[in-house]
């Protein structure tokens, strides 16, 4: 179905709806189960995101690549049993605009509150992503307390982008700010982030904007209302341990997410609003 002249909405082999975006001046694909977007392509250039080649679609699953929605909560839940990253991802999110100008195609989508059952998020709040597409990508996820008590969650635009090889990609722009790791440190970060190991950084403190240096280009990450940034490869042995997920995947891809997490969670008081951002483009 042709929501605008470049917009339409279709469906995966799965039965999954997604919006399927063909401009002149971008490729993308947004799935509606967790408002996720799996491609983003530039015309002329190579793809931004990256998706694992043994994803398969499925219903009630995150597809392992794109940009995830990680809310209400990021991470291993304390509750036993519940769901890693929270809930928004599994939700079936409704399109509400779709504006077509001449330079950027402008996409919402809302999370309908009854797709989030009550045991995990109690709460009256509205919660919006906003997808701003041109040459680059900007991601915007709004939430609006519409309760009469103040809400703490944490998030993470959780973004995954390519590289042709991970020993020889670096991450510019974490310099100065600190990290904690596997439950370890504060430690300082010195130096450019080269990648040798597990890599599972959740950094504090870190300026607005990095830059992924990959042997195909550098990425500019740029990140609004995020004061942490989390840095994720799986190297050998977790790849092994992921759904959906070769083993030797870890070469060709990292994370790169904004997020509001541990210490940096968001407190939002009733009638109050919060967006966190993330821009994305080729340099
Ligand atoms: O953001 C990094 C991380 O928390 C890793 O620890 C790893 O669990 C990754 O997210 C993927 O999580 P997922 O639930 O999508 O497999």
């Amino acid at each position: 179905m042709k929501l605008s002249p470049s917009v339409t909405i279709e469906q995966s082999e799965t039965g999954l709806e997604f919006i399927k975006v063909a401009s002149e001046f971008c490729d993308a694909t947004i799935f509606l189960q967790g408002a996720q977007i799996t491609e983003f392509t530039p015309t002329g250039k190579k793809p931004l995101l990256w998706v694992s080649q043994q994803e398969d679609y499925q219903e009630g699953k995150g597809v392992r690549g794109g940009i995830p929605i990680c809310w209400p909560w990021f991470g291993v839940s304390q509750h036993e049993g519940w769901p890693a990253h929270g809930v928004a991802r599994t939700g079936l999110w409704r399109a509400e605009q779709v504006k077509e100008e001449e330079n950027s195609i402008y996409i919402s989508l809302s999370l309908p509150m009854n797709q989030i059952d009550e045991k995990y998020w109690p709460h009256k709040t509205k919660l919006l992503v906003e997808f701003i597409l041109s040459t680059s990508l900007e991601v915007r996820l709004t939430t609006t307390n519409l309760d009469s008590e103040t809400l703490n969650f944490t998030q993470a635009l959780h973004t995954y982008f390519p590289t042709p090889a991970i020993e020889e990609t670096k991450v510019d722009g974490l310099q100065g700010s600190k990290y904690i790791e596997f439950g370890e440190g504060p430690f300082e970060q010195h130096d450019l982030v080269s990648f040798a190991r597990e890599t599972d950084m959740v950094y504090t403190q870190a300026q607005d904007t990095q830059r992924i240096i990959t042997p195909d280009g550098i990425i500019e990450v740029s990140r609004e209302n995020s004061r942490s940034c989390v840095l994720w490869n799986p190297w050998i042995d977790k790849s092994k341990r992921l759904s959906n997920f070769a083993d030797d995947e870890y070469h060709v891809m990292l994370c790169l997410e904004a997020a509001n997490v541990l210490e940096d969670s968001v407190e939002l008081a009733p009638g109050d609003k919060h967006t966190l951002a993330t821009s994305l483009r080729w340099v």
